[in-house]
């Protein structure tokens, strides 16, 4: 699965925000190595209750699958259980959603039996609702060959088992989330920064370039999974960073565990630098999707947010309308944003420049001890 695959999306009238919501899926493929033949769009007013696209557009996919192999079609929004059902009885390869694919990313890089724990978990988790279901594709796979699904019962002992199995996972999650509380506790006279922002914007590199360290970074989405905590000096003073999981729109973060230790470790932080790929497509749409999970699903209005704008060194002849035309925001005497009524204060910088990386460094400085 994922080789070979179709992305489906479905617009009403934002035609170029839906294939840029494709073009993530495609670079979420790059992990796999997976090629995509085709991008489909169907515009319509909303999702087909039964099938997502139309009956007929399903047809469109069906042709497209047979004749050009096709293992996998990824659908742009998390499927209903009937949904997966209605489409694979009409198109017989392997049918996954943007949830789907995040949950096989993270159970192919976790790494430490941590992450491959809640890589389970976050599998079950989404194994469980959908286990009938499970069961009368396998059904439909052996049919013809005298083999009868389970009944309710056999059902039931599955989703029991499953259920036992979540159970155990999770008390064995949460004496190792216990150990992380203490080490955080210990922390606990820091200064603790977090580095936040949506995938692949370069927090990473930033903290590699202000810490001298080699942690993995690529062009590639979803590079870190775990939140990790690196120390820096500045004028002898000790202040942890924090390397967080990179957001995407369009994702359960609740479902994956990954995401929720990052969230407990920007909860836990003093300050947040919020970085922003200047350099990317759609970069409004980003800056609003961070900034609104920052302040309104998190609630950390009473934390210090700052935004850095990163990758400068790709935009050519930048000036400050670049920012106020592209983020439709208001900028204040060439320091502070303008969001929501809420007065945001930046810095722009591209962490290959070293003199930059040396203004980001005593910017937190200053704003650590309020110069
Ligand atoms: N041109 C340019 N590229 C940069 C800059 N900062 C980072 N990059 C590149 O951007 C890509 C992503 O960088 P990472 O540091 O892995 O990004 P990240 O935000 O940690 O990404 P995830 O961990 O996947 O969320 C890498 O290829 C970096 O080399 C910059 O200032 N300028
Ligand atoms: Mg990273």
């Amino acid at each position: 699965m994922y080789n070979n695959n179709i992305l489906i999306g479905i617009y009403n009238n934002n035609k170029d925000q839906a294939i840029e919501y494709l073009n993530e899926l495609e670079n979420l493929l790059l992990i796999f190595k997976g090629k995509v033949y085709k991008k489909l769009l169907q515009k319509r007013f909303k999702k087909n209750n039964l099938t997502f696209v139309g009956k007929g557009y399903l047809e469109k996919i069906l042709i497209y699958v047979k004749k050009y192999s096709i293992d996998t079609v990824i659908f742009d929004d998390e499927l209903t259980l009937s949904q997966i059902k209605n489409i694979e009885k009409k198109i017989k390869c392997y049918i996954s959603d943007r949830t789907k694919l995040i949950l096989d990313i993270f159970s192919y890089r976790a790494k430490t039996s941590y992450a491959k724990m809640q890589v389970k978990l976050a599998n079950y988790e989404y194994l469980l609702p959908r286990l009938k279901h499970m069961w009368d594709h396998l059904e439909r796979q052996k049919g013809g060959i005298g083999l009868r699904g389970p009944g309710e019962k056999e059902i039931e002992t599955d989703r029991r088992l499953i259920r036992n199995k979540i159970k155990k996972l999770k008390d064995k999650l949460k004496k190792v989330n216990n150990q992380i509380l203490i080490q955080r506790k210990k922390r606990i006279n820091n200064v603790i920064i977090s580095l936040v922002g949506y995938t692949n914007v370069g927090k990473t590199t930033i903290i590699n370039k202000l810490t001298k360290k080699k942690l993995l970074t690529e062009n590639k989405y979803f590079t870190t999974l775990d939140a990790k905590v690196n120390k820096i000096y500045i004028n002898n003073k000790k202040i942890l960073l924090v390397d967080t999981i990179g957001f995407l729109r369009k994702i359960p973060t609740k479902l994956i565990e990954s995401f929720k230790s990052s969230i407990i470790e920007i909860e836990n932080s003093n300050i947040i630098l919020h970085i922003i790929d200047i350099s990317s497509k759609f970069i409004k749409e980003k800056f609003i999707y961070i900034t609104n999970f920052l302040l309104n699903e998190l609630k950390l209005y009473n934390k210090k947010i700052f935004v850095v704008f990163n990758k400068i060194d790709k935009i050519k002849n930048f000036n400050y309308f670049f920012i106020e035309n592209k983020i439709k925001i208001k900028i204040l005497n060439n320091k502070y944003i303008i969001y929501n009524n809420k007065k945001i204060e930046f810095i722009i910088i591209s962490s290959k420049n070293k003199n930059d990386i040396k203004e980001l460094k005593n910017f937190i400085y200053n704003r650590v001890y309020n110069i």
